[in-house]
């Protein structure tokens, strides 16, 4: 179970999105900016529809908080869906809402409209879209707020990198990078700008086809000590964790950590990273970072370092074939407003999943009610590693 717990609640088109988070010390400073900071990245990039035009994601703490420190009760955060607006008839709790508008009965190859419509017994697929959305990364993010907050505290930053759009890939050091600042402002979170021109036309003429485009965003978490996460059991493995984290996200379909799947092609000797040892601050060291941070399910002190891939987005604005799940006859999947590429939005996504793995690894193992207990326990922790 885990120390650092957390849900989300809310439809795309609904009022809006509920994070609650538990196990949050008492004494942690945490203000509303702390986290729309991160919602605010979360909406930018190249190749976002028209949805973000209206949306301005802000979070508002209803509990858990008092004058700017967390209580150590459950922490709930609420994030508006300003186009609930124009929602509210059809999206209404209540009995007499709208339920033969707007609905969806031509489901989309790729989203969930199909098989959550089986499953849930949903004759009207919007009930199966409205959930299966990646507007909830929105609370996700929130949630993430609170995990980089604590970690902040002790001097854990978490960022990420678009490395590839399409068939486009940049050339980025990324165990070079310290973090977001550099690349924030421009349009595809890249620092290798020759490759973001040409990711830039991929999106263009993607979206000029009617189509959309994936890509690879590279997370980085830097100051992670030794010994987080655990060898013992399946479960508490830290690189299971930060995978099955990271493919939970709306249309992530690939994980890899550190050299991934570059290492099956190579020899050992190039795969691993040499120890060393100095009788000073860094006790054992590496020089590489080839493991991306992760050794038997344990950070071994070095960034960790997590690939994700994302689809092509499934809303096309040419769609392809499918059958009306309630005539059956063959149609092209219903057209939707969409994002031709929200591959920029999906790594701040993948900042707060591996901020979250990390702040519950980091209560496991260091945890206690109050902020003050916590930080006594790492220092003693390091305190401990540094004399080795
Ligand atoms: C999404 C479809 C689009 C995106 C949405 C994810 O929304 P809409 O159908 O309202 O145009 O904009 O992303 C967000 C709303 C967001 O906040 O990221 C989908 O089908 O997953």
């Amino acid at each position: 179970m885990s120390v650092f717990s957390w849900m989300t609640a809310g439809e795309s088109h609904g009022k809006g999105l509920t994070a609650v988070v538990t196990g949050v010390p008492a004494g942690l400073p945490l203000e509303a900016k702390d986290v729309d900071h991160d919602l605010a990245r979360r909406q930018l990039g190249y190749g976002r529809g028209g949805r973000m035009k209206i949306e301005q994601d802000a979070a508002e703490f209803l509990s858990g908080v008092r004058a700017g420190l967390a209580l150590g009760s459950p922490i709930a955060m609420w994030v508006r869906n300003r186009d609930w607006e124009n929602w509210e008839k059809v999206m209404s709790p209540d009995p007499d809402a709208l339920l033969d508008k707007r609905t969806l009965t031509r489901p989309r190859p790729g989203h969930a409209d199909l098989p959550g419509g089986i499953k849930y017994h949903h004759t009207d697929l919007r009930n199966v879209l409205e959930r299966a959305s990646a507007r909830e990364t929105a609370a996700r993010v929130a949630v993430g707020g609170v995990a980089k907050r604590l970690l902040d505290e002790f001097g854990v930053s978490v960022f990420s990198v678009v490395t590839q759009i399409g068939p486009v890939r940049a050339d980025v050091d990324v165990n070079a990078l310290t973090d977001n600042a550099a690349f924030d402002d421009s349009p595809l979170r890249c620092p290798d700008k020759d490759a973001e021109a040409r990711m830039t036309e991929c999106i263009d003429n993607a979206q000029q086809h009617g189509d959309t485009v994936g890509g690879v965003v590279t997370v980085v978490a830097r100051g992670v000590p030794i010994g987080l996460g655990s060898h013992v059991s399946w479960d508490r493995k830290l690189d299971a964790r930060v995978a099955a984290a990271m493919m939970s996200i709306q249309a992530i379909k690939g994980v890899s950590i550190g050299l991934g799947f570059d290492s099956a092609t190579l020899p050992g000797s190039q795969a691993h990273d040499e120890i060393f040892y100095e009788n000073d601050e860094r006790s054992f060291y590496r020089e590489t970072n080839r493991a991306g941070g992760l050794e038997g399910g344990v950070t071994n002190g070095m960034p960790i370092v997590a690939h994700i891939a994302m689809k092509p987005l499934s809303t096309l604005a040419r769609p392809l074939r499918s059958v009306d799940f309630n005539t059956k006859e063959p149609f092209v999947a219903q057209k939707e407003r969409t994002d031709s590429c929200a591959v920029p939005a999906a790594g701040v996504v993948g900042e707060s999943m591996l901020a979250i793995v990390l702040a519950d690894a980091w209560l496991e193992k260091f945890g206690g009610d109050s902020l003050d207990e916590v930080r006594r326990n790492f220092e003693g922790y390091q305190a401990y590693v540094r004399d080795l």
